[in-house]
């Protein structure tokens, strides 16, 4: 194990320090349980000489900063993913070079390509779950690693199609538990949230359906988001929802809070969405009208949370909120 990374013993379970995380103050006049970092965005579609777009993205606690995976679509538009560094979770070293991932089992087809990526510190090591193809069909894709330089793939958990897969951040009653989205080779005109548990992040089942849209921002299909945060109330999930309006899909996203136990039941649910586009770099990009929530970063201590989300299939932003008042939020709006 990376003897860097900074780590408490509780209950048994080594937990990640969380280093002091990005943040800004709610803006003065402003009521939403959400709001946008100023400066956004803070990473360009430009950050690697071969970039076509950087979105997407996922951060997490990692030594005394911040490791990342992005989403990076090169100039030939083959999607990959790529590591990155940063100490304060805004300004990051990312690697140009895709990550390679390894493996032991040379029957295991290898990762093809690599889109919206989720990464969840289990236990003993982090783990990488992504849009993977498999003979040019989307599933979910697994990798663990501890040190973000080398990168292990597993099996894939799901035949094609799925997308949108996040693992919850703890075995719940011995069982890893994750969610994802059935979906369609291409761009999906439905989607519903799925839950599913396996004893040991290869063989899944259980399969409970979590929840289909229901408001007309999310009318057309919905996907999990980052991974969920355990709060006392529930499991804090974020999601997008999407609308197709006459001039294409519209990319929003919600929350709603699911039994702790039992987390494919859903204990309240917003209806009005969190965060809609809204400011001209979520509007205008590759695909207008995007916002994509991936990441969150929580310091339980000042119950801030900052969440990293894509903005129009371009660049990578930054939005804030207070974990306590993002669960009254849900449960007043529900
Ligand atoms: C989804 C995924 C996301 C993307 C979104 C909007 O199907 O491809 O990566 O942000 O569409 O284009």
């Amino acid at each position: 194990m990376d003897q860097t990374m900074p780590k408490t013993e509780s209950a048994g379970k080594t937990q990640i320090q969380m280093p002091k995380i990005p943040w800004q103050d709610r803006p003065a006049g402003c009521v939403d349980p959400m709001w946008r970092y100023e400066a956004n965005p803070i990473i360009p579609r430009d950050a690697l000489p071969t970039s076509h777009g950087v979105f997407n993205s996922a951060a997490v606690a990692f030594g005394n900063g911040f490791a990342g995976v992005f989403r990076a679509d090169d100039k030939t538009r083959r999607q990959h993913l790529h590591v990155g560094f940063s100490k304060d979770g805004l300004s990051w070293d990312i690697n140009p070079e895709p990550i390679r991932m390894v493996s032991d089992d040379p029957d295991l087809p290898p990762h093809e390509m690599g889109y919206d990526p989720r990464v969840c510190w289990i236990e003993d090591r982090y783990y990488v779950i992504w849009c993977d193809l498999y003979e040019k069909c989307p599933t979910i894709g697994l990798a663990w690693t501890r040190d973000f330089r080398r990168f292990h793939q597993m099996e894939r958990a799901f035949l094609p199609f799925n997308r949108n897969g996040v693992l919850f951040p703890r075995r719940i009653n011995g069982m890893y538990v994750m969610l994802s989205r059935p979906s369609d080779g291409g761009h999906t005109a439905f989607g519903d949230i799925y839950c599913s548990r396996s004893p040991d992040l290869r063989y899944w089942g259980d399969h409970r359906l979590v929840m289909k849209p229901q408001q007309p921002w999310e009318t057309t299909k919905i996907g999990a988001g980052p991974v969920p945060i355990e709060t006392p109330e529930g499991w804090l999930l974020l999601h997008h929802g999407v609308l197709c309006s006459c001039n294409g899909f519209v990319y929003s996203f919600g929350a709603a809070l699911l039994d702790l136990d039992e987390p494919w039941k859903v204990v309240a649910r917003a209806k009005p969405y969190l965060m809609t586009p809204a400011r001209s770099y979520e509007h205008v990009g590759d695909v207008p009208n995007v916002v994509f929530p991936v990441a969150a970063l929580v310091e339980p201590h000042t119950d801030r949370m900052a969440v990293y989300y894509g903005a129009a299939d371009t660049v990578v932003c930054l939005a804030f909120a207070h974990v306590s008042e993002l669960v009254d939020w849900v449960k007043a709006n529900a």
